[in-house]
């Protein structure tokens, strides 16, 4: 048979070898029509009046775009009566959202990020969704803490990309695939199918505003890149910020780089332990981004190996090319 053109196609030929996912692919195709509505919306901006501040904050203490707020509910409206899910969470939901009882609980428990990098929709930068997929593990309804599965046992991860193309980009744990939307059809197509990361690099990733709260692993890393090819790395680097995790991890899928929110001295003097959320941020990319070659870390352990503990956790994250990764986590290593 010809190698798979769509989503569909691709679904497809995952349900011929492993028939017993059909619950999941059935999923995975809800979470793209939500995916196909966003990146609708966010291709009209504000032509669909969807730009500009909510006027209220998230359980983050962020302050929410009117877009986060749609986001969020089109991906409940696409998936709570589908019989696919037990229940969801989301950056925007304080707790988990229960399915409500006339609908019938399906085998999985869907967390996603619905809109990353929302600062970017009025300045028409990258934004994002980020979900994460696991099984649901009682026939009980779910409560918060059936979610706090490490990110080891997830079943699949993804995002979707709303930046000059739309692209979702999904794992079932035997490799990366790229689908790019076409608006015209409707269709997601299968453009990228085996997304690896560069082993090496020279490109990292880092809000440099914040070099004068990093602890010494990261100013030793950074410094010695920006020594450029004088120092000791023996060669130059380049540096890119979207602002956006999606847009970061997706520009590292294609072509390598590092990416890292490490822990910092304001996050600890606030008693966090990173900025961005380990169950639909962390967790799914760092699925994919080992799924692809790379290595996802932060700096003192695996992220995939994390038992969470809270349902919007947040942990340092240092993830891409396995070189320059592996070389952070030495440095803390050596500490
Ligand atoms: P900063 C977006 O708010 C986000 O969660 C990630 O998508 C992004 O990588 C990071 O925060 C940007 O953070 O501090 O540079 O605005």
């Amino acid at each position: 048979m010809a190698d798979p053109s769509t989503l569909q196609d691709f679904l497809a030929a995952h349900l011929r070898a492993h028939p017993n996912d059909e619950q999941l692919l059935a999923l995975i195709s809800d979470v793209a029509v939500a995916c196909e509505k966003l990146a609708d919306l966010v291709r009209l901006g504000e032509l669909a009046g969807v730009l500009g501040a909510a006027g209220q904050e998230n359980v983050q203490g962020e302050q929410q775009k009117k877009l986060d707020i749609i986001a969020n509910d089109v991906f409940i409206e696409c998936t709570e009566h589908t019989g696919r899910v037990a229940g969801l969470a989301s950056e925007e939901m304080d707790n988990h959202y229960p399915i409500s009882d006339g609908s019938p609980r399906g085998r999985y428990l869907l967390t996603f990020d619905p809109l990353d990098g929302s600062s970017n929709i009025d300045v028409n930068g990258a934004t994002g969704t980020i979900f994460s997929i696991i099984e649901h593990v009682t026939s009980a309804a779910p409560t918060d803490e059936d979610f706090l599965q490490s990110g080891a046992k997830q079943v699949c991860a993804g995002y979707c990309l709303y930046s000059s193309a739309s692209m979702l980009v999904i794992t079932l744990g035997d490799g990366v695939a790229g689908f790019t939307f076409n608006h015209h059809e409707g269709v997601f197509v299968l453009t990228h199918p085996n997304m690896q990361v560069p082993e090496a690099t020279n490109e990292f990733a880092i809000n440099a505003a914040y070099s004068e709260h990093w602890q010494a692993p990261v100013k030793r890393y950074i410094s010695e890149c920006v020594a450029g090819k004088d120092g000791p790395l023996g060669k130059s680097f380049n540096m890119r910020w979207a602002g956006s995790m999606v847009g970061d991890i997706h520009r590292i899928l294609c072509r390598g780089g590092i990416f890292m929110y490490p822990l910092d001295a304001r996050m600890m003097a606030d008693g966090k332990q990173g900025k961005l959320r380990l169950l639909y941020e962390a967790n799914p990319m760092g699925m994919l981004i080992e799924q692809a070659g790379g290595v996802a870390h932060t700096g003192t352990s695996p992220i995939l190996s994390i038992e969470p503990e809270q349902l919007h956790q947040r942990v340092p994250v240092i993830m891409g090319s396995r070189e320059e990764v592996d070389r952070v986590v030495s440095y803390h290593a050596s500490l």
